[in-house]
C-alpha cells in the first residue's frame, strides 16, 4: 500500500466552530493526522510516496470553476475587507435557501460565504486553501498509483477531510472532496465502474450529490441517521439516485448506539452492492468518528473492530483507494485508521 501524507496539512487550522450559539474550539485539528503519522511511525503499514502538485483541470472534473476561483482567493478578499481579520477565522453567516438565486454571484463577501456553504462550523483560514488543494493531490496521485497498477491499494492521510464537499459548497468541515477527486480520476484512467464506500459515521452528501445522476460510480454511505444526526437534511435509504444513475446510490442509515455487529452488517450489505455493481476500483471515504469514544458522534465501535474493517474491505480484491475523513477521538485516531489499513494489508 502507498501512503500519500498531506505535508501542508497544518497550514489549515481552524480556530472556532459555531455550536448551539457559541463559537467553540473546532473539532477537526492537525493533531488528528499528526496522531495518525506518529502511529504509522511505531507501526510501519505501507510504503511512503510523495503527490505532485494536482493540476486544476482534475479539480474541474469534480468541482465549479468559480468555486475553485472562489476559495483559492476568498482568504485574499477576507483581509481586505479589513486588516484585522487576519487574526479571525471566516465563517459563513447568511445562506440562499429555496427561492432564492444562486446562478447569479453576488459582490458582497457573507453572500459570496453563504452562496458556497452550508454551515457555520467550517472556518476558512489562511492556508485552507494550500492545504486543501495540497490534500487533493494526495487523493488524486492515490488513485493514479491504483490505476496505473503500481500498487494494489494507496491512502490519502489527509486534511481537511472532503466527502461533505459538494461541486460548489464546503461545509462540515470539508472544501475539496477527495473521495470524489480519487473516484473521477481513477474513472478518467480507465477504470469502467468505481464505488465509493462511506464509512465515516457522517453520510458523505457531497459524494452522493456529486455522482448521483451517473451509473458508473456506486456511491454507498453508512451512517448515523440524518433524522438526527449531521448532515440532517441529506442521507436517507430512499435517495436511490436519479435518472441514469436511479439505483446506483445507497444509504445505509443506523441509529445511535449502533454496535459493532449491526455495523458489520451494513458493511456486508454495502460490500455486497459493489459486487453486484462489478466494480473495477473501490473509494473508501474512511471516518474512523464511529468510534465509542468520539466527542460528536454515537456509535459504537472499539479499536479491534477496525482491523475487521480492513479485512473485510480487502476481501473485495479491488483496487483501492483510502480518503481520511472525519473522527475526532483524538488520541485513538491513530491506532483506529491504522487498523483499518493494517487489516486491509493482512486480507
Ligand atoms: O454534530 C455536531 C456536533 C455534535 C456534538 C458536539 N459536541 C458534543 C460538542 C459538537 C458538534 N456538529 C455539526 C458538525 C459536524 C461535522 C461533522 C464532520 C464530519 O466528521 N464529517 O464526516
Ligand atoms: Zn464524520
Amino acid at each position: 500500500m502507498f501512503i500519500y501524507a498531506n505535508p501542508h496539512h497544518t497550514l489549515h487550522e481552524g480556530r472556532h466552530e459555531m455550536f448551539r450559539g457559541r463559537l467553540v474550539p473546532c473539532h477537526e485539528t492537525p493533531a488528528r493526522l499528526d496522531h495518525v503519522l506518529a502511529e504509522l511511525g511505531r507501526r510501519p503499514v505501507g510504503e511512503r510516496r510523495e503527490a505532485p502538485p494536482v493540476p486544476r483541470a482534475a479539480l474541474e472534473r469534480v468541482h465549479a470553476p468559480r468555486y475553485l476561483d472562489f476559495l483559492q482567493g476568498v482568504w485574499d478578499e477576507w483581509v481586505a475587507l479589513d486588516p484585522a481579520n487576519a487574526a479571525l477565522d471566516a465563517l459563513p453567516s447568511t445562506w440562499p435557501v429555496r427561492g432564492f438565486r444562486h446562478d447569479v454571484e453576488p459582490q458582497n463577501f457573507a453572500a459570496r460565504m453563504g452562496l458556497y456553504s452550508y454551515d457555520a462550523g467550517t472556518p476558512l483560514t489562511a492556508g485552507t486553501w494550500a492545504a486543501a488543494e495540497a490534500g487533493a493531490a494526495c487523493a488524486v496521485a492515490a488513485a493514479h498509483a491504483v490505476a496505473a497498477g503500481d500498487t494494489r491499494a494507496a491512502a490519502a492521510l489527509t486534511r481537511p477531510p472532503g466527502h461533505h464537499a459538494g461541486a460548489d459548497f464546503f461545509g462540515g468541515y470539508c472544501f475539496l472532496n477527495n473521495a470524489a477527486l480519487a473516484a473521477q480520476a481513477l474513472r478518467d484512467q480507465g477504470a469502467q465502474k468505481v464505488a465509493v464506500v462511506d464509512v465515516d459515521y457522517h453520510h458523505g452528501n457531497g459524494t452522493q450529490s456529486l455522482f448521483y445522476d451517473r451509473a458508473d460510480v456506486l456511491t454507498v454511505s453508512i451512517h448515523g441517521d440524518p433524522r438526527t444526526e449531521y448532515p440532517f437534511y441529506l442521507g436517507h435509504a430512499d435517495e436511490r439516485g436519479e435518472g441514469e444513475g436511479f439505483g446506483h446510490n445507497l444509504n445505509l442509515p443506523l441509529p445511535a448506539g449502533t454496535v459493532f455487529a449491526d455495523w458489520r452488517g451494513a458493511l456486508q450489505r454495502a460490500l455486497q452492492r459493489v459486487a453486484e455493481h462489478r466494480a473495477d476500483a473501490l473509494v473508501v471515504a474512511l471516518g474512523v468518528d464511529t468510534y465509542e469514544g468520539d466527542p460528536i458522534s454515537r456509535f459504537r465501535l472499539a479499536s479491534a473492530d477496525y482491523l475487521t474493517i480492513g479485512r473485510d474491505l480487502a476481501a473485495m480484491r479491488l483496487p483501492t483507494v483510502f480518503t481520511m475523513e472525519g473522527g475526532y477521538a483524538v488520541e485513538a485516531m491513530g491506532v483506529n485508521l491504522v487498523n483499518v489499513l493494517e487489516g486491509f494489508e493482512q486480507g
